[in-house]
Order: C-alpha cells, then sequence, then structure tokens
C-alpha cells in the first residue's frame, strides 16, 4: 500500500471512529464511505486476447505440470469466471434433506446462496427470531411441529409457459407441503401443509401461467391421515393430486380458493402442466398400478416386486380447466377441511383419464411446444412420446382400451402415442434445448442420453425424429437433470446439470457419507460432442430438481426499498421504530423494545427488564447500502435474526431467565463490528432495586 493510500484510510477510519464518539450521523458517514468503497470495484474492461508464443507456452507447462489435457483447458476456460464477473443463469436446487434451496451461478457452478425454506436457518434468522409463522404454517394439523423438509421439485413462475423470474415453489416430499419463495428478497413467504396426505412427490409444478402450483401425492394412505388396516387399501386407500391456487399480487397461495382431485391409489409420482396446445391439462405418471401393499416380513412379496408385475402403468391426463368449474359449482366435498373433487365426479365429467405407460415410470415431461409429453419407465429402456393432440381427440371420441378398477376411461395406447425412442438403461426425467433436442437421465447407464425430437421439431435439428443421437457418460447415478430453462416454453441450449446421485471417488474422501454430485455438461454443440466440463460437490442434503433460469430476469432487490420494511408483507412497516424514537415502553408485563441498528451499534444498548415480562422486541435496519447487513442475537435465548438493509424484525418471546445477557451485532459489519453490542437484563423475581445478578 503507498503512503497516500494508507493515509487516507487512517484519516477514514480517525473520522468514522469520531463520528461514532459524536454519536451523529454515524450511519450516513459509514453508508456514504461503503457507497463509495462500492463504487471503486468497477468491473475492468477486457479486450480480445490473442495468446503470443510464449503465453501458450506457459500454458503447456501449467497444464503439463498440473496433467491437464486439452478439454480440461477448454472446460476450464468455459466455466471459470473471473471475480466480480456474473453467471448467466442461476439454478434453484432443491437442498434434499436440508430443507431448503440453493441457488447456483452457471456455468461457474458457484453456490450464491442457500434460502431456507422447512428447516430452520441461523445465517437467516428463520426461525431464530423471526419466521416462526412461515415454519408453523407447515406444520401437521395435529399442531405437531415439522422443522426439517425432504425437498425435490423446486417450481419457478410461469407466465405463458415460460418462466417470469418472480416466484419460486419448492416441495417437501416427505411431508407433503409446498414452500412459496419471493424472488425479490429471496425468502420464503408461506408455507402450506397438505390437508389429504402425508406425504406427496409430484410437487411443486406450475401450470402456464401460474394459476396452480400442481402437487401430485404419492404413497397412497387413507385420506386426511386417517386410519384404515392396510387389508382395505383398494376401498380405502387414495391416491390424490393438490391444486392450490397462487395469488400472484399477494405473493400467497389460497387454500380457500385451490382443490384437490380424489385419485386411485396407485402411487402418483410426478406430474407436469401442459402449455400451448396442452394448456388445461396436467400429466402425472404414477406406479403401483397392482396396488401392492408389501409385507415382506409376512413371506408376501416386497413393494419393490409386487409395484413391478405389469408391463404399464397409468399416465394420468387431468383437465384442471373442468374441475376448476366443477369445484366452483359446489361439486366438491369437504375432506379435512379441503375441497376435495370425488373420483366419482370427476369420472363422469371428463376430469379425469388414464393412458397405459410402461413401466415403472418416472418423470413425465411436456415439451416446449406443449404438443408432446415424455415419459420414462425405470424398468423399459425406452422413453414413451404421447401426443397432447392425439390424447385430446382420443378423450373426444372416447377411444377407450378399457376401465381401471374403479372405472377410470384408459384411453388406446396406441390412440395416444406417438413414438417409443430407445435410449438406454434406467431413464427417469427429460429436458430440452432449444434445437430441438431432449435429454434423458439414465440412471443405470449413468449417462445423459441426447435424442431427437419429431414433429415441428425435425426441421429444427435436421436429423432423423425420435432417434438416440449421444450419450455422455456421467459419475454417477444420474437422477434428474436440468437444462437452462428446460422444461419452459422457451429453452435456452447451452448448459445442462447432471444432478448425479453417487461421486463415490470424484472428490476427496469426506468420510462414508460423501457428496452428490452436480455435473455441468456443455450442450451447445448439435450432434454427438456433449462434454461434462465441470463437477460441484454438493455437501448437504440430496437435491432432487432443479430449475435454471436466464439471471436478467431476475429482479433482486439489493436492498430493502424503504427503511423500516417488513418483508412478509412486503411493505413499509409502521410498527417500524423510527431513529430518534427509540427506547423501552412498558405496559405492565408486557414490554415492547423499539431499536435501531446502524454500523456499528443498537440503540437502545441497556435493555433492562423483569423476569415473566413478555418481551415484543423491534428492530429496525437503517442501512441502505448494499450487503450493510448486521445480525442481532441474544445468547443463551436461542435468539438470531439478520437484518438487512432497511429490514424490519420483531421479535417476541418471554423473558423467563433471569440474568444478564450481552447482545450482539453477528454479521462482521464494519471496522466497530465487535463493538456493536448491547446488554439485556432481566431482573430476577424478587431482586432488589439496584442489585442485578448479585447473589446475596
Ligand atoms: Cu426422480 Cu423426487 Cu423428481 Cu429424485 S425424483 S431423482
Ligand atoms: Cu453490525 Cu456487526
Amino acid at each position: 500500500m503507498n503512503a497516500r493510500a494508507s493515509q487516507s484510510r487512517h484519516l477514514r477510519r480517525t473520522l468514522l471512529v469520531l463520528a461514532l464518539a459524536c454519536g451523529t450521523l454515524a450511519g450516513a458517514a459509514v453508508a456514504q464511505d461503503a457507497r463509495r468503497e462500492g463504487r471503486r470495484s468497477r468491473q475492468r474492461e477486457v479486450k480480445p486476447i490473442e495468446l503470443t508464443p510464449a503465453q501458450v507456452a506457459d500454458l503447456t507447462r501449467i497444464a503439463n505440470e498440473r496433467q491437464l489435457s486439452y478439454d480440461d483447458l477448454m472446460a476450464a476456460s468455459k466455466t471459470f469466471m473471473p471475480s466480480g464477473r456474473h453467471d448467466e443463469f442461476v439454478c434453484f436446487a432443491s437442498g434434499g434433506q436440508s430443507g431448503q434451496v440453493f441457488a447456483i451461478g452457471v456455468p461457474s457452478m458457484r453456490l450464491l446462496r442457500s434460502i431456507a425454506v422447512f428447516t430452520p436457518e441461523s445465517w437467516q434468522g428463520y426461525g431464530f427470531g423471526v419466521g416462526h409463522d412461515v415454519l408453523a404454517g407447515g406444520d401437521m394439523p395435529s399442531g405437531r411441529e415439522i422443522r426439517w423438509g425432504d425437498t425435490h421439485h423446486p417450481g419457478l413462475s410461469e407466465t405463458n409457459g415460460v418462466y417470469d423470474g418472480q416466484f419460486l415453489f419448492i416441495g417437501d416430499k416427505a411431508n407433503a407441503r409446498v414452500g412459496v419463495i419471493d424472488l425479490r428478497d429471496w425468502e420464503t413467504k408461506q408455507i402450506v401443509k397438505n390437508p389429504l396426505t402425508v406425504s406427496d412427490h409430484g410437487g411443486s409444478f406450475v401450470t402456464a401461467n401460474t394459476e396452480y402450483v400442481v402437487e401430485g401425492g404419492q404413497y397412497a394412505t387413507p385420506l386426511a391421515f386417517a386410519y384404515a388396516p392396510i387389508d382395505d387399501y383398494k376401498k380405502s386407500y387414495r391416491g390424490s393430486v393438490t391444486f392450490w391456487k397462487f395469488d400472484r399480487t399477494k405473493g400467497r397461495i389460497d387454500p380457500e380458493k385451490s382443490f384437490a382431485l380424489e385419485l386411485p391409489p396407485y402411487f402418483q409420482d410426478l406430474f407436469d402442466a401442459g402449455k400451448g396446445p396442452s394448456h388445461g391439462l396436467v400429466f402425472g405418471n404414477s406406479f403401483n398400478a397392482e396396488m401392492a401393499t408389501g409385507g415382506v416380513e409376512g413371506g408376501k412379496p416386497p413393494f419393490e416386486a409386487g409395484c413391478s408385475q405389469r408391463d404399464t402403468d397409468y399416465l394420468h391426463i387431468i383437465d384442471w380447466t373442468i374441475a376448476e368449474k366443477l369445484v366452483a359449482a359446489g361439486k366438491a366435498e369437504q375432506v379435512g377441511g379441503f375441497k376435495v373433487l370425488p373420483l366419482e365426479t370427476s369420472i363422469k365429467e371428463g376430469v379425469l383419464h388414464l393412458a397405459p405407460e410402461p413401466k415403472s415410470p418416472h418423470g413425465v415431461d411436456v415439451t416446449p411446444n406443449g404438443q408432446y409429453v415424455v415419459v420414462a419407465g425405470k424398468l423399459d429402456p425406452h422413453v414413451t412420446v404421447f401426443s397432447a393432440e392425439k390424447i385430446r381427440k382420443a378423450i373426444a371420441d372416447r377411444k377407450y382400451s378399457g376401465k381401471d378398477d374403479y372405472g377410470v376411461p384408459i384411453l388406446d395406447f396406441d390412440a395416444v402415442m406417438e413414438a417409443q425412442v430407445e435410449l438406454g438403461l434406467g431413464p427417469l426425467h427429460t429436458q430440452f434445448d432449444d434445437k430441438g433436442y431432449a435429454y434423458t437421465s439414465l440412471f443405470l447407464d449413468s449417462a445423459v442420453a441426447r435424442w431427437t425430437l419429431g414433429g415441428e421439431y425435425t426441421a429444427k435439428h435436421g436429423e432423423q425424429p425420435w432417434k438416440l443421437v449421444t450419450k455422455t457418460p456421467v459419475q454417477y447415478n444420474i437422477g434428474h437433470l436440468v437444462t437452462a430453462e428446460g422444461d419452459s416454453a422457451t429453452p435456452q441450449g447451452k448448459y445442462l446439470i447432471s444432478m448425479s446421485k453417487w461421486s463415490v471417488d470424484r472428490f476427496l474422501p469426506t468420510g462414508p457419507l460423501l457428496p452428490q454430485n452436480f455435473q455441468l455438461v456443455d450442450i451447445g454443440q448439435p450432434g454427438t460432442t456433449m462434454p461434462v466440463i465441470y463437477d460441484m460437490p454438493i455437501g448437504v442434503g440430496e437435491p432432487h430438481y432443479a430449475q435454471i433460469i436466464k439471471a436478467d430476469k431476475l429482479k433482486s432487490w439489493l436492498v430493502y426499498p424503504e427503511v423500516g420494511w417488513n418483508p412478509h408483507t412486503q411493505a413499509l412497516d409502521p410498527k417500524a421504530p423510527k431513529q430518534g424514537k427509540e427506547g423501552v415502553v412498558r405496559d405492565g408485563r408486557n414490554v415492547l423494545i423499539n431499536m435501531t441498528a446502524v454500523r456499528s451499534h443498537f440503540n437502545p444498548e441497556h435493555v433492562e427488564i423483569n423476569e415473566g415480562d413478555q418481551v415484543t422486541w423491534r428492530i429496525t435496519s437503517l442501512e441502505q447500502t448494499p450487503d450493510a447487513t448486521h445480525g442481532f442475537t441474544i445468547g443463551g435465548y436461542n435468539i438470531n435474526v439478520s437484518l438487512e438493509p432497511g429490514e424490519f424484525v420483531e421479535i417476541k418471546f418471554a423473558a423467563d431467565m433471569p440474568g444478564t445477557f450481552p447482545f450482539y451485532c453477528t454479521e462482521f459489519c464494519s471496522a466497530l463490528h465487535l463493538e456493536m453490542l448491547g446488554y439485556l437484563q432481566v431482573k430476577p423475581t424478587g431482586a432488589k432495586k439496584d442489585v442485578i445478578g448479585m447473589a446475596e
């Protein structure tokens, strides 16, 4: 550092300390200071390069020292992101059993942040002072708390089948819940608990205009958590699919306007909503058409065998536009306090049709143009492609091959099937690109298959339709895959992430619990070139599905719009403490603390209350500088919140522990961050006025 820079830095620090000492304008001064800092980090300009022979020699030497191939160098240059440069895409990935969502930059594969959804998370303060109401929305109707989630399927909000960047939904398979995240501030605003089913699988998939967030069931049970012996399976157990009505203006699911369909007790699995010509339909795959009930301990075939006896299961085709009208006309029944359309009604009114689908299927994916539905059978080397047009025609012509045990019409397979494409072993999920290709994960082959779509896509790729093009091995055991906007009406191509379940030998060993492996695949070139260019270990949970959105569609706030903003209402909160009005207000046993936070102090710093008081602690962050986040913790009281610039939080607790509790800022916000503290003193019942914390 040169002398001048060091001097000016010293001067600034002195001014800062002076300002703090005076206690005047400290916030404003520091904020200005930080803005100046921010301005200095402008991105450097980069001119086109031409490597000199000496530079080529340098690169070659390093490559050889590090034992890198030419392909490795290419992969590095495709993914490396210089400091300060931003990724083109953001991948929102399920956080698996962490109960959270991960946001990952693509192509750099850098973890940008996690978003707490179903599991309390201390950095975001979620469940440690704030967020309790949101979390409680996901509790069982009995009141039992659920504080984790097995997140599977994130779903970005859509307009006309295109991601609009406004909201993100995420399903919890273990407890059948859906979380709603507002992508302005990347915070979870709502969790809804499914009132019919304990666990689900097909959540959350949105209809083309986010009219509904679709949550399919999975393991059939008596609806609404009732008990019935398993011998009564066919009679008493049911599947379901729930249509959560989304209110975009409120940014919330409206349970009052939501409804579900009673379904036969097949294990409904994944769902995808139609768009374009298939808008109005949702498609769900299922397994266990056998209605096997397991019981290996009693000498019966285990579920895995019982569920796989038949060659076909049932694709569920549901017309939600009819269902919606029936519900509006009062045709739904109340089950568990929720509107449920009885199976009988769905059959009679043409809401539900089935179609045979081979074999033990997993994954149902609608092509970008909405014309085809791709189903992969785990135990069939093919994917089966259904035509939306043919489905509509078969429904109109009542082209049935029979009915199931419950009387649901089964559409004739040949009448609705468009193509079957042989890909390899264990096909699961399918995504799409901008060139007319589809990509299917092959779990058993440990590979990504690229294949050609037919119909209007044939002109795009100019190859034979409905044919395997190439397979890229991945490491190992791929579950879902995701391409850039690859399940929307406007896929972007370029990148695919293989969400590989096992990593085995890809990373340094981390004990017997190994990370899952997100592998970036370059799908930018047509034909058979499709290399893996990056491995990213996911060291938390087991993510399932993800979606990738163009980063410039996200209109994230850098600071809250106004000082005193309530993230829950997304509005300025009149309750937010104002600068100059800080203090402690007592009303009997109720104590209200009005606090502000700004670098580098809380006001007030002394809070004296009595044991047994009911405390409402409100804090406004006066900051307006990007990234000037404070934390606030009261040690021993299990409280920690994050105070983002402009944010207002309200914490409630009972002062049931007497003593002296330092509170402090948990974010290293400034040079005097350690000094950002205060004391909460809880006077024990019966203590003399001036003696606190001293035993006699
Ligand atoms: Cu295949 Cu839950 Cu979508 Cu996992 S699911 S892989
Ligand atoms: Cu505020 Cu550290």
